[in-house]
């Protein structure tokens, strides 16, 4: 065994990549991506002990936290010599932070191993790197508590990195990721201690998602319904994709009268019912579908391809030239584009190119819908409850989450197929490519569909659900008609799944798989304290969730 990992749902055999990642990570990759957490909880650790005695962190060490935890989620970097780097960068912040402490006066006892070591070249990192990872945790449900910890703090990373893009910060976020972080190195702590922090983390995955959703709506307006085109033009193009609304800002406003049209792909799909963004004439629509299908799509598009954050596969040849990386992402050998400091990222370089370059190949045509997000939602709820008053919507569905490449998950489309024609599907994330050009209909003009946006857009749909608890006078947001069978893939599902269970929602249906991560008895607690289930075959879930 060279690696292991089993942070994503199409981990080997559901148990853990041990060679090579099946998403294509190398095992030293995998190694470096485990030092760095590492360095980060040893980090967090001071910066733990700084805040409680009022000692003032620099700004850096919380940028740095939640770009090195971004850096790790699946299919975000795979450029060795990032995490090199980071991992230097992160002793010296450690250092800085534990010379702060000593120099007032403050003697620590008991500093662990990740708070202590120190290693200046790649090869040191090398032997490192090889005895720090999951299994250094010997006992099995600790081990899979601290994981599922830092897997929900690797998805809060994330969005906090977006809205720090925006100018939108929160200080508790960053002390419940350092707090997190240091309480997995504290071999004190018992199984229902890191219980109560998993579900702190779900309420911390609330305000990161609120916060972005901030950040979000009052940069570029709130979503509208509106019909995305899905379809091709006959200009040049460049294709961009991942969860950045700060970097599409600034490639349109770069690309404004050039003659290049801008596609969205992936989770940018949202981004075409933004105000501020649909006013550009040049922001043409989107392009194919979730990210597993990229390296056929890629191919097709003939333009540039710019990667705001995850998910990137192993390019082919064929557009690898044409690949970008920038942010949190990053590949060996592909081009990557930084901010210097405040300013805007200079995408000449993808501008120039893609004027060279042919126009896309076309995928498809039509147009789907999206922005359901809650402005969008709440503006017509007086439709949405009347129509649940008069039974003509019988139930609502939530299929928020990740889609992937297993063919298990045709499970999702066909589960869309059959819903009976009176619920409507309530969606974020990319999960939504495995029904959303499906002709599902409508009930009164309210789509069968309901697209929120992006995953961390699983905000909209809890406080959808809220608004329609309120309307319906109900105590228990669980007392709705509403279910949930969500699809994951990567740590920011963790993260969404984390706050529906803050938020009190039971009986949420988990797949196509359960994580590998989750121990059989951490499993246990789940399913006795939230009723979360696996998923079964179409037909029977159906008439579970329909109560048939
Ligand atoms: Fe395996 Fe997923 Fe980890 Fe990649 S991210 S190495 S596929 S568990
Ligand atoms: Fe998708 Fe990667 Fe998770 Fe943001 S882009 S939902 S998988």
């Amino acid at each position: 065994m060279s690696m292991f990992c089993y942070q994503c749902q199409e981990t080997a055999k559901n148990t853990g990549c041990t060679v090579r990642g099946v998403c294509g990570k190398r095992d030293d990759l995998a190694n470096l991506q485990d030092l760095l957490i590492y360095v980060l909880k040893g980090l967090s650790f001071y910066g733990v002990k700084a805040r409680e005695h009022g000692i003032e962190e620099d700004k850096k060490v919380n940028v740095f936290i939640f770009e090195g935890l971004f850096m790790t989620i699946t299919n975000t970097n795979f450029d060795n010599a990032r995490f090199s780097e980071k991992i230097r960068e992160g002793l010296a912040l450690r250092d800085e932070l534990k010379r702060k402490l000593e120099s007032a006066g403050i003697s620590i006892e008991m500093v662990p191993e990740a708070a202590g070591w120190w290693a200046d070249n790649d090869e040191d990192f090398k032997d490192k790197a090889k005895n720090v990872g999951i299994l250094s945790t010997k006992d099995e449900d600790i081990r899979s508590l601290r994981e599922l910890l830092t897997y929900g703090l690797k998805g809060i990373g994330a969005y906090a990195e977006h809205s720090y893009n925006l100018g939108y910060e929160d200080d508790d976020l960053y002390m419940f990721m350092q707090k997190g972080l240091a309480a997995t190195l504290d071999d004190s702590l018992t199984a229902d201690d890191l219980i109560a922090l998993v579900m702190e983390c779900g309420k911390y995955g609330v305000d990161a998602m609120a916060l972005l959703d901030k950040a979000n709506t009052l940069t570029y307006g709130n979503p509208e319904i509106s019909k995305v085109n899905i379809g091709v033009r006959n200009n040049p193009g460049i294709l961009i994709s991942g969860h950045d609304l700060r970097d599409l800002d600034e490639l349109l406003r770069q690309t404004e009268g050039s003659g290049i049209d801008i596609y969205t792909h992936g989770e940018m799909l949202p981004a075409n019912s933004y105000p501020a963004f649909k006013k550009y004439a040049h922001f043409v629509g989107n392009y194919g579908n979730a990210w597993w299908q990229q390296n056929e799509e890629f191919e097709k598009f003939n333009g540039p391809i710019l990667m705001t954050t995850n998910c990137v596969i192993p390019p082919r040849d064929s557009y690898k030239d044409r690949l970008f990386t920038t942010g949190s992402t990053g590949y060996e050998g592909i081009k990557h584009i930084d901010r210097i400091g405040a300013e805007s990222k200079d995408f000449s370089l993808i501008i120039e190119m893609a004027k060279t370059c042919d126009p896309p190949e076309e995928l498809e045509k039509g147009e789907i819908f999206g922005g359901f997000a809650h402005e969008a939602v709440l503006a017509i709820a007086d439709k949405v409850v009347e129509a649940v008053k008069m039974g003509k919507i019988k139930r609502f569905f939530v299929m928020a989450g990740c889609d992937g490449r297993m063919k298990s998950r045709s499970y999702y489309t066909e589960f869309a197929e059959k819903l009976p024609q009176d619920t409507v599907i309530l969606t974020a994330g990319c999960a939504k490519y495995r029904y959303n050009k499906l002709a599902l209909g409508d009930i009164e003009g309210i789509p069968r569909v309901l697209d929120a946006g992006q995953c961390n857009d699983s905000y909209s749909l809890v406080l959808i659900a809220m608004a329609l608890k309120d309307a319906f006078g109900l105590e228990d947001i669980n007392a709705l008609p509403i279910s949930y069978n969500i699809s994951w893939y990567e740590q920011k599902a963790v993260i969404v799944l984390l706050a529906l269970l803050y938020l009190g929602v039971k009986n949420i249906h988990l797949g196509p798989t359960l994580p590998a991560f989750l121990s059989p008895n951490v499993a246990a607690v789940l399913i006795k304290n939230f009723g979360i289930a696996g998923i079964g075959t179409v037909e029977d879930d159906i008439a579970l969730f329909m109560g048939v």
